[in-house]
């Protein structure tokens, strides 16, 4: 058995895990004890990389052994049953006090439902959510871990140590117990959908509006990406409306199949948010979008249904191009005030003390959706914690108040040049939704009490109420039995 000299160790070994080894030797105090289920990776990493001191393990026991206590390892497999086996054969292996940290993508009540499993042995299991991809694992990922405050002790310095950092803060913080760290990245990689939707439907509309070509267009990105829109996906962007396809020599976006993968974590943002009752239109407009593009049979016979008659002419370039600027800031105001709006809710429901603040901190480095602006989503919760609706922040209310008539003009010129905008418009409707002094909410109570009797409440007074409407249409107080 080996000696116990190594305070971390990671379990699987693929391209994140071996990443975040890498990220983890290199730090000062760091020795990494690395375990992989098929020894081949295993070997492979420590012949690729001798500089980071690696000590291998073969069996489970040996890598056990090669830990100092408390054991602390961090499991990079693949989610769902591989994680479900690790963390097996890690409890089998592990003694009380340990810490197992899963820091694969998993489905935050698959977290829950692990921790309580595991603590039942006394051993700590913290579901980490980490963003940044590879390369955020290797120089620093935003990293949103749940878990006791017991194993945050021992954690915090490890994972600040390899977190991204931001404006000279650590890009990691404790998020909450159990299942918290995998719910803030869910809702994380959410917004990330939105946001992305919401820049490629800025794509389109200045394609189809102006003519421009994608070399062009990566210009305007590149010159969005030097103000208030200062983000590393509206740099991606640039960058990828610049590629030129080496085999075709055409733009590279336009030999790119036009229909979007995902690997669920925004189809989990958005069956959360429905079960929470928090509307995350923008979340789930772009959601679909993925989904719609990816019916290539529906699209197929759906593709010679009418448009409108007419061609879709900007006349004046510049300003329309500033148009779709300001309507994609405030698009993306209300995407990101819902996915905090998600995560309150979230942490109301499962009894999570989640710092708003904090969150949107640990997203300014590392993570896809890094940007300047959430500066400002930390200066709003600073200034009030409790905020309900994250867009009515003085900053974000006068932002909207300055875009809103660009926003609205976009959204008629897509609707009225038959161009999808769906996360434009929804997000649109929904700042119109919660601002609206009354809603046609009261018509749809009126007609959910005249076929199932579900009642109503009334405006000036107490009570619930019913009206008789195949009787005498009389109402009466009622008690609601639906
Ligand atoms: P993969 O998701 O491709 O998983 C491959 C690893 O899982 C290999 O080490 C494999 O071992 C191991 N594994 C499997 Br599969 N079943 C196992 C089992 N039953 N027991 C033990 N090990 C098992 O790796 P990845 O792409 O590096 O991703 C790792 C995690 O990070 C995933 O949860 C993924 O969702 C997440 N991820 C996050 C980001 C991000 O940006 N945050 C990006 C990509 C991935 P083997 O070599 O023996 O087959």
């Amino acid at each position: 058995m080996p000696e116990a000299s190594a305070n971390i160790g990671v379990v699987g070994l693929a391209v994140m895990g071996s990443n975040l080894a890498r990220n983890l030797a290199s730090r000062e105090g760091n020795t990494v004890a690395i375990f992989n289920r098929s020894y081949e990776k295993t070997q492979g990493v420590l012949d690729a990389h001798p500089e980071a001191g690696f000590i291998p393990a073969s069996t489970y026991e040996e890598f056990a052994a090669s830990l100092q206590k408390p054991r602390t390892a961090i499991i990079m497999v693949k989610a769902g049953a591989g994680t479900d086996a690790v963390i097996q054969a890690l409890t089998e292996v592990f003694e009380p006090g340990d810490i197992i940290v899963d820091g694969g993508n998993a489905y935050f009540p698959d977290t829950i439902r692990r921790e309580k499993a595991v603590r039942e042995t006394g051993i700590n299991f913290v579901g980490a959510g980490i963003s940044g991809g590879e390369e955020g694992a290797l120089l620093g990922p935003s990293i949103m871990p749940g878990g006791s405050d017991e194993s945050w002790v021992t954690l915090g310095p490890i994972l600040k140590s390899i977190a991204a950092v931001a404006e000279g803060e650590p890009c990691v913080t404790h998020i909450g117990h159990d299942g918290a760290g995998h719910f803030v990245k869910m809702v994380h990689n959410g917004i990330e959908y939105a946001d992305m939707q919401l820049i490629a439907e800025a794509y389109d509309l200045i394609r189809r509006g102006t003519g421009k070509s994608p070399a062009e267009i990566a210009e305007i990105f590149a010159e969005w990406n030097k103000g208030e829109l200062e983000s590393y996906l509206i740099e991606i962007t640039a960058e990828v409306l610049r590629q030129v396809d080496a085999s075709t020599g055409k733009p590279l976006v336009d030999v790119i199949l036009d229909q979007a993968g995902a690997k669920g974590t925004g189809a989990w943002t958005v069956q959360t948010a429905l079960s929470l009752g928090v509307p995350v239109s923008g979340i789930a407009e772009a959601t679909f979008a993925r989904s719609l593009s990816s019916h290539p049979e529906q699209r197929a016979v759906a593709v010679n249904l009418p448009g409108p008659d007419d061609a879709f002419a900007v006349t004046d370039h510049d300003a329309f191009i500033e148009d779709v600027r300001l309507a994609l800031y405030a698009s993306k105001i209300v995407a990101y005030s819902q996915g905090f709006d998600e995560i309150r809710a979230g942490a109301a429901e499962y009894g999570w003390n989640i710092d708003l603040g904090a969150v949107s901190k640990i997203w300014r480095g590392g993570c896809i959706i890094r940007a300047q602006f959430l500066n400002r989503i930390a200066d709003a919760y600073a200034e009030n914690a409790d905020l309900p609706v994250l867009m009515t922040a003085p900053y974000f209310a006068d932002a909207i108040a300055g875009s809103q008539a660009s926003w609205r003009r976009v959204v008629v010129a897509a609707a009225t040049a038959g161009i999808p905008a769906p996360a434009f418009s929804s997000s649109l409707s929904y700042y119109d939704g919660i601002r609206a002094d009354r809603l046609p909410a009261a018509l749809v109570q009126g007609q959910r009490d005249f076929f199932g009797a579900h009642t109503y409440k009334r405006i000036d007074k107490e009570g619930t109420f019913h009206t008789l409407w195949s009787g005498d249409r009389t109402e009466i107080e009622a008690e609601d039995t639906h």
